[in-house]
């Protein structure tokens, strides 16, 4: 709305301005242009008009700011139901827990559409901004002081989300989608997050669980193997750098990947986890160059300068078991 006010005014006075320029150049002979210096009628008007488009604008902005507000979320019902999510931003991506229901996952927001999302924000490291254009303002994430915020979305969709506030060398490889679908659809995705992960049957993907057990669940969880359950690292990893938060779960610094494979997007949207295709399938001879997790395992670093995850080098046969693991993790 501003944007099209801002471009009629724009094009009235350019179109004038240019109009004056030509229409009244300077041409010999002709006499000294009227001298309007002081005209008090004139500067009244040129003054008073931008003074009410402005009023009209900073109307429009606070009621937006007052439907927006926290205080204004509507209260669940039978016809608006809700969801709460915890958003967690990392360095550099996003973690979002669903208290309600104990499941955690990454860099996919999934939610129901017509449905009020109440999102908590939380940050133990630097400020992050939370926005997805076209659901959602941003809304600063703030370490100590949490905020949160709610929308709605009324049609089902994928959405683009991003952070919006500066925070680090891969502040820009720090998206995520949103991925609004019908309620049943979130129903049985819910039940099928919350159980742990099965274990493979394949031998391939064995020994890549064997090697997960081994290289990886220092800074990974998967709910079955170094998990018992899922759980809110905002409220229980506060106080606990790298601690372990009543005895129970450690605070690990990397994504969860009890259900990796069926997330669409990997490492804060660096890359796709492009499993279509048989881009993926362990026994594809062009793994190596078609899989992008086989590619983030094999450099992580090369993909993501400064990230977080820092290994030794993998061969070639450990990441293809890996990828039979990972992506068997539905
Ligand atoms: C030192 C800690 C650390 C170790 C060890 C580690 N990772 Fe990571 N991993 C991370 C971090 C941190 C990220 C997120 C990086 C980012 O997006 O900025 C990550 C991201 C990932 C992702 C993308 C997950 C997603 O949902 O976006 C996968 C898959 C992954 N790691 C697999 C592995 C595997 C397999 C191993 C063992 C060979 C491993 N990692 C070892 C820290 C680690
Ligand atoms: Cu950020």
């Amino acid at each position: 709305m501003i944007l099209i006010i801002s471009v009629i005014i724009f094009v009235l006075v350019e179109g004038i301005l240019i109009f004056s320029i030509i229409r009244y150049r300077e041409r010999p002979g002709a006499p000294n242009p009227f001298q309007n210096h002081g005209n008090l009628k004139l500067e009244l008007v040129w003054t008073v008009i931008p003074t009410l488009v402005l009023f009209v604008i900073l109307f429009f902005t606070i009621r937006g700011l007052l439907y927006v507000a926290p205080e204004n979320e509507p209260a669940a019902s039978a016809s608006q139901p809700k969801i709460e999510v915890t958003a967690i931003g990392h360095q550099w991506w996003w973690e979002f827990y669903y208290p309600n229901y104990h499941v955690t996952t990454a860099d996919t927001l999934e939610v129901p559409v017509n449905t009020t999302v109440h999102v908590n924000l939380f940050s133990n490291n630097v400020i992050h901004s939370f926005w997805v254009p076209a659901l959602t303002g941003k809304t600063d994430v703030v370490p100590g002081h949490n905020n949160t915020k709610w929308f709605v979305a009324e049609k089902a969709g994928t959405y683009t989300g991003i952070c919006a506030e500066y925070c680090g060398t891969q502040h820009a490889n720090m998206r995520f989608n949103v991925k609004v679908v019908n309620n049943n659809d979130f129903q049985s995705w819910v039940s099928t997050q919350q159980q742990a992960a099965a274990a493979p049957t394949d031998p391939l993907a064995q020994k890549g669980a064997a090697l997960f057990k081994n290289q990886c669940s220092s800074c990974h969880g998967i709910v079955g193997v170094n998990l018992k359950q899922f759980y809110n690292t905002a409220q229980e990893c506060t106080d606990l750098p790298g601690g372990k938060a009543n005895g129970t779960p450690e605070c690990l610094i990397g994504p969860n990947l009890t259900h990796f494979g069926s997330r669409n997007l990997l490492a804060g949207g660096v890359l796709d986890n492009n499993t279509a295709n048989g881009n993926c399938d362990p026994n594809n001879p062009n793994l190596m160059q078609q899989c992008n997790l086989a590619k983030w395992l094999k450099d992580p670093q090369g993909v993501k300068p400064g990230n977080d995850m820092n290994i030794g080098e993998l061969t070639n046969d450990q990441i293809q078991q890996l990828v039979a693991y990972l992506e068997g993790l539905k």
